[in-house]
């Protein structure tokens, strides 16, 4: 907090009128809530928030995180007006249109200072304890007595919408577990949503389920700029717990009759309304108005918040000096380089020869990885062991029986996410987005279907999360259909920029999570088997590197009548079947394809020359019609497009046809035709 003066009026009325103002122009969007959280925002950005617009990436700013998206514009003009350049006043004019940075609902990347892609409703806030828990796990890592690196705090707005959605349940348990002090959830309490009041829908004592939950939870107006600045000073101090503050206001403030109505939720105000409103802020009919005193204070405030990040750049190179081990990590930290060595040197150390489950693999793989990497933290959705996602030694984050206790977990890197699979998916999120750290999370394949919509939008963010999916088909055997993967590969892989890896054995294991650990633009998923797999027939001169196209030739012959291209655990089965075709003359080339979408990135004459001119089969225990172009029409695919039972592997595999024998037997029976 750098002081207490009064936040004068023009900057509310600003904020709010050029909200209402980008939405009327677009004749589209979300004015309500931006011009009811106005002035709370004002005081946030104007007195409480440190940050430097020159330098967005400063890893010591307060991260403000919108997660009631829709209302984007309150963003917009709250970064236009606190010196973020890119965000200039044509950009609020040209609101959700073609090629502007302000898109419907913010958009990762799209402009500095927008921290994450929010709109889907609850998701910004497990973005935000994501963040918060990076954060505090960064602080116990590195600040020392002599001076922290780390003192910043995640802040995140959210309105009744947000914490209706059950994965603000799941996010706000665990912070609460947590203690994160470093997370402070700003909760816009207007009871209004698109069909009318929250009386309708949403009367839970959100205190009582926060108090539950060990948060601190304060209570405000949204509309008294002591009570805001008291509140927001609290939070700041606050270390054991995160804090929310349930702030009343009124959607559409000022708005004339549509105050406090669901009609300014979604909708302009009108060219009436708007007029009203102006009128009762005391402001000119002139469209994105800003008086001079607004645009001079808030160059003010910038100034001072600059010269807070230059006091702490100055004490970051003296703790730098100071500090030569601790400078050295931190620089493998926030070093971006890694990929063909790290590859390299997990190689050598890995049995390529081992028969084992890929999810052993994939344990092995990432332990290996973790030496190299220090800064790899993960952990499962309960179910580390059936995952192989520990990383032995790395010590238990969370563990709680004091606050003491659990800070000092921090320095751990095995993460708990408890059973909260969508709240870990945008947990991950916000971590890859807070940028210290890799983080990975695991679970069962069929899991992934309660993560979705957090791994839709790192795809669409770029986000680099990794998603680990073991149990990865009707192998599971016993679970049953419940848990049997059959649509979840193919679901996967249909998601823009989400790369899929589905590795056979040891090799491609490693060189999945080397991909994963490399990859700039995106999110990875690793799948993996839960039954053992042989070892495959590496020629002498395989260059492992192939397997980074997503597909290889692991057979390659000149005469071969057919190619059979399977993936993961169905690719010791083509070999199999190629045994049982070789005795009546039929000839086989191979193709594993770890990963359909690397390969679908390769030029076509690339993909042409691995899949070859001669027939194909694709083998997949998992729904067919993804393959159906891969194979061509003349094409055969053995696939499952029904769910599995539940029974032991062996016999699934013998019921559901896939063994060598089945597959071969179907081969040779397509060929005849
Ligand atoms: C997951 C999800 N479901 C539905 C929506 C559509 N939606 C956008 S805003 C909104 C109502 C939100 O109410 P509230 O958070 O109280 O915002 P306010 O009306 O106060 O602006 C809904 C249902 C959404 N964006 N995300
Ligand atoms: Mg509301």
């Amino acid at each position: 907090v750098t002081d207490h003066k009064e936040t004068p009026q023009v900057i509310w009325k600003s904020i709010a009128a050029l909200s209402a103002d980008g939405v009327e122009k677009a004749k589209s969007g979300h004015p309500g809530t931006a011009m009811g959280a106005a002035e709370a925002m004002a005081v946030l950005w104007g007195q409480v928030l440190d940050f430097d617009p020159q330098d967005p990436d400063w890893i010591n700013r307060d991260r403000f995180i919108l997660s009631a998206g829709h209302a984007s514009m309150l963003l917009y003009s709250l970064l236009h007006l606190f010196g973020y350049e890119d965000m200039t006043i044509d950009e609020l004019k040209n609101f959700r249109q073609w090629h502007s940075r302000t898109a419907g609902h913010p958009e990762f990347g799209e402009a500095a200072g927008i921290e994450t892609t929010t709109g889907p409703l609850g998701q910004g806030i497990a973005n935000a304890v994501g963040m918060a828990w990076a954060h505090s796990m960064l602080a116990a890592r590195f600040n020392t007595v002599d001076f922290s690196p780390i003192t910043s705090k995640v802040w995140a707005l959210c309105g009744d919408g947000c914490l209706m959605e059950g994965i603000s349940y799941e996010a706000c348990s665990l912070a609460g577990h947590l203690g994160l002090g470093s997370l402070t959830l700003i909760y816009d309490r207007n009871k209004i949503t698109i069909e009318g009041s929250t009386d309708i829908a949403f009367t839970e004592d959100v205190r009582k389920r926060f108090e539950a939950m060990n948060w601190l939870v304060l209570e405000v107006s949204g509309f008294d700029q002591n009570q805001l600045l008291e509140a927001f000073k609290t939070c700041r101090e606050e270390r054991e717990r995160p804090s929310l503050i349930i702030m009343t206001t009124d959607i559409g403030r000022l708005a004339g009759k549509k105050q406090g109505t669901s009609k300014v939720h979604g909708e302009p105000l009108g060219e009436e309304t708007l007029a009203e409103f102006k009128k009762n802020i005391g402001w000119p009919p002139e469209m994105f108005y800003v008086p001079a005193e607004a645009r001079d204070w808030c160059a003010l405030k910038v100034a001072e918040k600059q010269k807070n990040r230059q006091t702490w750049l100055k004490g970051f190179e003296t703790w730098k000096k100071n500090n030569p081990e601790l400078a050295k990590l931190w620089d493998q930290y926030f070093n971006k380089n890694i990929g063909a060595e790290l590859s390299k040197a997990m190689l050598q150390k890995t049995d390529l020869k081992a028969v084992a489950a890929t999810r052993k693999h994939s344990g092995n793989a990432l332990n290996l990885a973790a030496a190299l990497v220090p800064n790899l933290i993960g952990g499962s959705a309960d179910l580390n062991v059936s995952n192989n996602s520990d990383i032995a030694g790395g010590g238990d984050v969370g563990i709680r029986n004091s606050a003491d206790e659990i800070a000092a977990s921090f320095k751990g890197r095995i993460l708990h996410f408890g059973v909260r699979e969508h709240s870990m998916g945008a947990i991950l999120n916000g971590m890859a987005l807070h940028g210290a750290f890799r983080a990975f999370g695991a679970t069962f394949l069929q899991f992934a279907d309660y993560m979705r919509p957090a791994i839709r939008l790192a795809a669409l963010m770029k986000a680099k999360s990794i998603f680990v999916f073991t149990h990865d088909s009707i192998f599971l055997g016993e679970d049953g259909p419940t848990h049997q993967a059959v649509e979840h590969i193919s679901a996967l892989r249909l998601i823009p920029n989400l790369e899929v890896w589905r590795p056979a054995e040891a090799l491609e294991t490693v060189q999945a999570w080397a991909w994963a650990l490399s990859r700039a633009q995106g999110p990875v998923c690793i799948l993996g088997s839960r039954q053992n797999l042989p070892a495959l027939p590496f020629s002498a001169d395989f260059d492992p590197e192939q397997v980074w196209k997503g597909a290889y030739v692991l057979i390659e012959d000149a005469q071969a009548d057919c190619t059979l291209i399977g993936t993961g655990s169905e690719v010791s089965l083509c070999l199999e079947a190629r045994e049982l075709l070789a005795k009546q003359g039929i000839k086989t080339r191979i193709v594993s394809m770890p990963c359909m979408d690397l390969f679908l990135n390769q030029p076509s004459a690339e993909q042409e020359k691995i899949l070859g001119s001669k027939p194909r089969v694709a083998v997949e225990a998992g729904v067919s019609p993804l393959w159906r172009s891969l194979v061509r029409d003349s094409g055969l695919i053995i696939g499952l497009d029904r769910f599995g039972a539940s029974a032991p592997a062996k016999i699934l595999a013998e019921k559901f046809g896939f063994t060598g024998q089945a597959i071969f037997e179907k081969i040779s029976d397509w060929l005849k035709k």
